[in-house]
């Protein structure tokens, strides 16, 4: 029994990680906000001048490269269009 239930609370973890991972894209500084800060930091880094504190949520289109599309992305997003 108490197996099963460490089970369980692991399978509610994963998901829970999961499911902030993907509520987080656009996060590029990870404080739980998609923000102008976010964007500032992605350009500074899409320009060499800063690196990125959390840049497994820079990746916005999910194409496996951190570049403009992304920038534009975000960008889109802040804005409300996407
Ligand atoms: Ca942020
Ligand atoms: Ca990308």
């Amino acid at each position: 029994m108490k197996k099963y239930i460490t089970m369980i609370a692991l399978l509610f973890l994963v998901c829970v990680l999961a499911f902030a991972h993907l509520n987080r894209s656009g996060d590029v500084n990870c404080n739980g906000k998609v923000t102008i800060t976010d964007l500032v930091i992605l350009s500074r880094y899409l320009a060499e001048l800063d690196d990125l504190p959390c840049p497994r949520n820079a990746d916005m289109n999910k194409d496996g490269v951190i570049d403009q599309l992304d920038l534009t992305k975000l960008q889109r997003h802040l804005a409300g269009l996407e």
